[in-house]
This record gives structure tokens, C-alpha cells and sequence, in this order.
């Protein structure tokens, strides 16, 4: 069984949102039409509370995009973005939701961000997707979203750590750094993982 992985692919993380990764709408024709291939869509959605850690806001004289320590861990301070129940966490109209049988959200601890599907940055807490995984019986994840370089490198790693085999569907994924997906990508490899175009799972 097959899975496709839908990774915060929200409106914050669009061109206009809040934390938008370039060219990130343009991911939304192939995401569809991958949609109708897999019988199991999964998605997940990065749902903040305001008081979250990883916000700039939340750190007096700290900018955006500077980078402190949480926990032990390095931490990129973002925008305010992905808070719980507003428009900006919400997935695109542009995306069809009918096919999509769970969300599973994360970064709900104020305290730890959250990249991966799978877990929070720590370890300390299992979303549960890879037991709804294999719960399903899928032995194959196809992984596109957003941003190439966090969140969907972060449940790739993981996928691969949980013993799926692990696509990574590169036309389906925007970065925020292109330097930081080309690390990502060649880590992904490293580790077992493929790199895959839409055309060879679309033709
Ligand atoms: C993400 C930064 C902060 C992502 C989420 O979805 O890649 N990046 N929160
Ligand atoms: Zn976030």
C-alpha cells in the first residue's frame, strides 16, 4: 500500500501568507493531480498557538529568521504563522480536500517546533502517523508540500527512520533556501530515500 503525504500546504505558506515559500502555489496543479493516483491522501497542518517558541514575536529583541537555541536545539525564529483556527493554517480552496482521509497536526507545544508529521523536533511526542500508517498497511510514502527544506525534509527523515520506503516528490515541493534543499535532498539519498519527478508516477 501506498501513501501519498500532503505536508503543510496551507495558506500561510502561500505566496501572500504569513511564512509564504516562493513559488509554493505553483506545487497545488501537481498535488491534485497526484491526489487521484493514491488511494490513501494524508495531510498534516501546522496549527501554532500565538504564544509559540519559535515565533520572533514571542522573544524580545529577536528578529526573524534569527537563529537561538529551545530546548537544547537549534531554532530558526519564524513569522507568526499557522496559528490554531485562522485563515492563514487553513489548507487552499485550490486544494481539494475530498481525498484527504486524516490531518494530523503539530507544533501544538508552545515550548518545542514541530517540522516532521512524525514527531515534534525533540522527540517528545509522536503525532501518531506512522502507527495510522501501518495501521493501513503502507509500506510506500510519497512526500509533497511545503517547505522542502523543513517540514518535508523533517517527515522524510522521519518516514525513512519509521522503515517506509520514501519518496520525495521534488516538483511537488518548494524550499525556503534553495542551498538548504540541496543538503536535504542529498541527506534524503543518503539515507535510502529517492528523489522523484510527478511525470514518472503521472504518465
Ligand atoms: C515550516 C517553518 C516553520 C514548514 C513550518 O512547514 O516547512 N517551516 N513551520
Ligand atoms: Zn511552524
Amino acid at each position: 500500500m501506498k501513501a501519498l503525504l500532503l505536508i503543510d500546504i496551507q495558506n500561510d505558506f502561500l505566496p501572500g501568507g504569513a511564512l509564504a515559500v516562493p513559488e509554493g502555489d505553483q506545487i497545488i496543479p501537481i498535488v491534485n493531480q497526484l491526489q487521484e493516483l493514491f488511494e490513501l491522501v494524508v495531510a498534516t497542518q501546522d496549527w501554532h498557538p500565538q504564544n509559540h517558541k519559535s515565533f520572533a514575536s514571542n522573544h524580545e529583541g529577536k528578529q526573524v529568521f534569527e537563529q537561538i537555541e529551545l530546548l537544547g536545539l537549534p531554532q530558526v525564529l519564524w513569522p507568526d504563522h499557522c496559528l490554531q483556527s485562522t485563515s492563514g493554517a487553513e489548507l487552499p480552496l485550490e486544494l481539494p480536500a475530498n481525498k484527504i482521509e486524516a490531518i494530523f497536526r503539530k507544533g501544538m507545544n508552545p515550548e518545542i517546533d514541530s517540522y516532521s508529521g512524525f514527531y515534534d523536533n525533540g522527540y517528545l511526542k509522536s503525532t501518531g502517523l506512522a502507527d495510522y500508517l501501518r495501521g493501513k498497511g503502507v509500506k510506500q510514502v510519497y512526500i509533497a508540500g511545503l517547505a522542502g527544506d523543513y517540514c518535508v525534509y523533517y517527515s522524510a527523515k522521519d518516514a525513512l527512520q519509521e522503515g517506509f520506503e520514501t519518496y520525495l516528490i521534488e516538483d511537488a515541493t518548494r524550499p525556503i533556501s534553495k542551498e538548504g534543499f540541496e543538503t536535504a535532498k542529498t541527506d534524503i539519498l543518503a539515507k535510502g530515500g529517492y528523489i522523484i519527478q510527478s511525470d514518472t508516477l503521472l504518465k
